[in-house]
């Protein structure tokens, strides 16, 4: 069975709501089975800055699904939760990425594995750090909690915990 992280991320009200249809929409699939998941916290936006905080949170699953088809899974879950792509990085309703996936290390046109810009947000590292502190990030050998130690003050303290997992 084959081992991955998925984050979640939303910045479009309910945004709770929007996280729990994405999960119960994930897990029902048969071919995915979900392991834990991390707290939910509240994080300002990152990237495009002009736009409300996020909620987000990390999963981790077992698939027998290859990469590109858990891709599709998470784009249909995006589209059916009425995504709209407009601005990069700009407002969702839900945000589903693949952050890591066993300990492949490779791109393709539609899919880099660990996810490109994980390694430097704390948005993703944090909950990731909850659920995994010891997992070793496959592009640098360092296990997460280090990752998040190296993170600038400055990009963890608009991260706040919002609601504990249970
Ligand atoms: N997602 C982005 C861009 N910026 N900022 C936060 N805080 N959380 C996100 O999930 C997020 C972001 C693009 O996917
Ligand atoms: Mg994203
Ligand atoms: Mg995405």
């Amino acid at each position: 069975m084959n081992k991955a992280y998925i984050a979640l991320g939303t910045n479009i009200e309910p945004r709770q709501q929007h996280l729990e249809k994405a999960i119960k929409l994930l897990v029902q699939k048969e071919n995915i089975e979900l392991i834990s998941l991390s707290s939910i916290y509240e994080t300002a936006p990152v990237g495009y800055t002009d736009q409300a905080h996020f909620l987000n949170m990390v999963l981790e699953i077992e698939t027998s699904l290859y990469p590109e088809k858990l891709l599709d899974v998470c784009q249909a879950i995006e589209t059916q939760l009425g995504r709209e792509r407009t601005i990069r990085f700009g407002p969702r309703t839900i945000d589903l990425d693949i952050l890591l996936y066993n300990d492949e290390n490779r791109t393709s046109e539609r899919l880099s594995l660990p996810h490109p810009r994980m390694g430097e947000r704390g948005f993703v590292l944090i909950p990731l750090k909850e659920i995994a502190p010891n997992l070793i990030f496959p592009v640098t050998g360092k296990p997460i909690t280090e990752l998040v130690n190296d993170l600038p003050e400055q990009d963890k303290k608009d991260i706040h915990l919002w609601k504990k997992a249970e």
